[in-house]
């Protein structure tokens, strides 16, 4: 694997969860995989469970690692070509990436989108000029319009919940509100990762939130948050702000709602068939879902974020098998 943006480059799902559940029984199975390997994490913006658990899936497998936070120490990175450079950007993506390139043989990135140039963030253009002028295999640690490794993490996380309900869970998720203009890339990507799943799919949201159908085709969309709810086994909640599509192209990144009657409190939690609750983190209590529901023992917050070292190190182990 030389890319990892999007579920088809993992290849057969559930050969991808068989391993995983093999890495989770034994996490250091492949420990000299990586040897004299070294893994370089490129940071654009803040993370806490991402540079953790990669870099700890990384430790699993034998590799080193390097953390470059950009705007903490490092030269401020101009990242469009044809400027002239004159203001407080000292160096370019274009030489900088072949240079990071130079000094490891991994390379993890988070780049959030803008929110402000649909075609930049959804034509991954951070990305791709890393993949073109780096030389190495890359993986997204949330880049413009996807978060895979936190999807395979939710995959896992509800392949094992699900195993002990013993049947085909419905699946929900559900846009909350935030103070702030988020990206789509977890929505997006956990869209891809369930509709390429053994799940019942519903995504509900108000009316202007409806995701890139590139990531969405063949879903339910629920505009009756109540009604998406009903029968749930586990309940995906998440903000994001305007995906942009149709006649909502010009509000692209914008907030259309803030409406807090979609805040996932125990009144919504009723309406499911006692739902485990999810969500990325780091999420806003008060505002995505309420101190009962996330405190609550059927809360998948915290095996969530541990599944986030076993689905990196499965990707990890899958990119170094290839170099
Ligand atoms: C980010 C987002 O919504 O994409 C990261 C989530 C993993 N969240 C925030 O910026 C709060
Ligand atoms: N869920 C997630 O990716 O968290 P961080 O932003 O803290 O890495």
């Amino acid at each position: 694997m030389k890319s990892f943006l999007n579920v088809q480059d993992l290849g057969e799902l559930n050969a991808a969860l068989r391993e995983a559940a093999e890495i989770k029984a034994d996490r250091y199975k492949y420990d000299s995989l990586g040897k004299n390997k070294t893994l370089l994490m490129v940071f654009f913006n803040n993370s806490l469970r991402t540079r953790l658990s990669t870099q700890k899936a990384a430790m699993n497998l034998g590799m080193n690692v390097i953390v470059l936070d950009v705007n903490a120490g490092a030269w401020k990175l101009e990242t469009e070509r044809g400027v002239i450079m004159d203001g407080d950007k000292s160096e370019h993506l274009l030489e900088a990436i072949p240079v990071m390139g130079c000094y490891c043989d991994v390379i993890g990135i988070r780049s959030f989108a803008g929110l402000t140039d649909r075609d930049y963030d959804y034509a991954e253009t951070v990305y791709h000029q890393f993949l073109k002028y780096s030389g190495k295999p890359v993986f997204a640690m949330e880049t413009a319009t996807v978060h895979p490794l936190q999807a395979f993490a939710d995959l896992i996380t509800i392949d094992e919940y699900s195993q002990k309900m013993g049947k085909r869970p419905k699946v929900v998720l559900t846009w909350a509100p935030h103070p702030r203009s988020l990206p789509q890339a977890v929505p997006n990507s956990f869209a891809q990762w369930m509709l390429a799943a053994d799940v019942d799919f519903v995504i509900t949201h108000p009316e202007g939130y409806e995701l890139d159908p590139v990531f969405t085709a063949g879903a339910c969309i629920e505009y009756d948050q109540r009604k998406a709810f009903e029968g749930a086994d586990f309940i995906y909640a998440k903000n994001w702000s305007c995906p942009g599509v149709g006649k909502y192209r010009a509000d692209y990144g914008k907030i259309l709602s803030k409406d807090m009657s979609w805040t996932v409190d125990a009144e919504h939690m009723s309406w499911t068939n006692n739902a485990h609750f999810m969500h990325c983190l780091p999420v806003r209590r008060g505002m995505i879902v309420t101190d009962d529901v996330i405190e609550a023992p059927t809360s998948l917050v915290i095996p969530e974020a541990a599944n986030r070292e076993i689905s990196a190190t499965v990707v990890l182990k899958r990119i170094l098998q290839s170099v």
